[in-house]
């Protein structure tokens, strides 16, 4: 792993986290103080292209204006009430959504992956209320390489160690079948007491695996014929970053359940969203969940106007045209140490084929010199994810700093 010099002003910021922040992360050894659009600038002043985005969180660019206009705007009317009151934005944003994405109901929650919880619970509850499973007996199907956060839930869905190894004992009910494939998805569903299927369009943190065309056509298919509850995890997928609103979009494949998240506050703050029509929306009853946060009317302005601009700057033609773009101008490197290319719109991700274990990190670190930030994902992948708002010109200024670190892998 290349050695890092990095100024006395960063040295100082990494050295306070490393004293007095828990130890959870690795990041690369840059400190970001401004954000604008495509644009991060660290403490230093150096400017980067933002080629992570959050993790797909700020979709619609860093601060855009009129994400940030509302949330200052509604910060200083009324930011939180409880669902213990009625505020006079939840009724207004949850008719917005749910038209927005064409389902009868929204349950709002804050992260992702309580929004992953929430549909798991939305599934065994309909499981027990209408699919006559009997009681404790429910199970959700996910696939193989999923990731869809960090509580013990989600981890006990997980087959990757570093994500659940120590953490034991797990949620009973989980089973695993491969992903993007079919034939052990049907068999999963022999089981009259499998409720749900929980799966992300694209595999993100799995380093952007694409399934097969007509993969979720036939999951749509199988949960149709077998009553079991197809959830789309469109966490990262969803919100124009595939090239369309929503990563089910390219087969036009309604899921039962849709879990939308990071992008829906431009990551402004945290906003999540559980879609469902009522016949499973309807089962959960007052007091049975929720979150303290969830639904808080700065979030329904914030997530409102995230919504809007996704769609009033017509980010998901221009992800769908940049994400081709790159994908052809990084092909036309012809670089030896790029393995594959893949990914859809705007989510992409590069496999480095070189001998040194560290060749991805030492790439991102080559790239961060070279004023563009990308990390690793599982070792030998990294992530290629602007935000959507990218033009042309400097999706090739970008190709030309990857094509410049590239050559000094060596
Ligand atoms: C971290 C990964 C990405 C997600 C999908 C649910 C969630 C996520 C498809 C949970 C969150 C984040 C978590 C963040 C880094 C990032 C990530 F590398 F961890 F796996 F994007 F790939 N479904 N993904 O991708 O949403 O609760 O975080 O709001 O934990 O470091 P959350």
């Amino acid at each position: 792993m290349l050695t890092q010099s990095v100024s006395a002003n960063t040295a100082a910021y990494l050295q306070l986290e490393e004293q007095y922040g828990a130890h959870n992360y690795h990041p690369l050894p840059v400190v970001l103080e401004k954000g604008a659009g495509v644009f991060l600038w660290d403490v230093d002043g150096k400017r980067y292209y933002d080629f992570l985005s959050g993790y797909s969180a700020v979709n619609q660019g860093h601060c855009h204006p009129k994400i940030i206009a509302s949330l200052i705007e509604q910060a200083q009317k009324l930011t939180l009430t409880s669902r213990a009151f009625h505020n006079n934005l939840l009724g207004e944003y949850a008719k917005f959504i749910t038209a927005y994405f064409g389902y009868e109901k929204v349950l709002p929650m804050n992260t992702g992956v309580e929004g992953g919880e929430t549909a798991i619970k939305l599934a065994r509850r309909w499981a027990y209320t209408k699919k006559g499973v009997a009681e404790n007996k429910a199970k959700i199907i996910f696939a193989e390489g999923n990731f869809w956060g960090r509580t013990l839930a989600a981890i006990s869905s997980s087959n990757d160690p570093s994500s659940y190894k120590g953490f034991g004992p797990y949620m009973p009910g989980f089973e695993l079948v491969p992903y993007n494939n079919i034939i052990a998805l049907e068999q999963a569903f022999q089981d009259k007491n499998v409720a749900a299927f929980m799966v992300e369009p694209i595999q993100g943190e799995a380093g952007v695996v694409v399934p097969d065309e007509g993969y979720l056509t036939k999951v749509r298919e199988l949960c149709t014929a077998y009553n079991v509850l197809f959830i789309a995890d469109e966490i990262q997928t969803g919100l124009a970053r595939t090239g369309k609103m929503l990563a089910c979009d390219h087969e036009n494949v309604k899921p039962d359940i849709l879990i939308l998240g990071k992008a829906l506050s431009g990551g402004v703050l945290p906003v999540s969203a559980v879609l469902a029509n009522d016949d499973v929306m309807m089962n959960i009853k007052p007091g049975e969940h929720g979150s303290t946060y969830g639904g808080n009317p700065l979030a329904c302005a914030v997530a409102t106007t995230a919504l809007t601009v996704l769609k009033d700057e017509r980010m998901a033609e221009n992800a769908a045209d940049m994400g081709a773009l790159l994908r052809t101008e990084l092909a036309a490197l012809q670089s030896p140490f790029i393995e594959t290319i893949r990914g859809k719109g705007l989510l992409n991700a590069i496999v480095i084929k070189h001998s040194n274990p560290e060749a991805a990190w030492d790439l991102c670190i080559e790239l961060k010199e070279n004023g563009l930030l990308a990390k690793p994902t599982h070792g030998d992948k990294i992530r290629f994810a602007p935000p959507l708002l990218i033009t042309k010109d400097q999706i090739i200024e970008c190709v030309d700093i990857i094509d410049r670190s590239l050559r000094k892998l060596g």
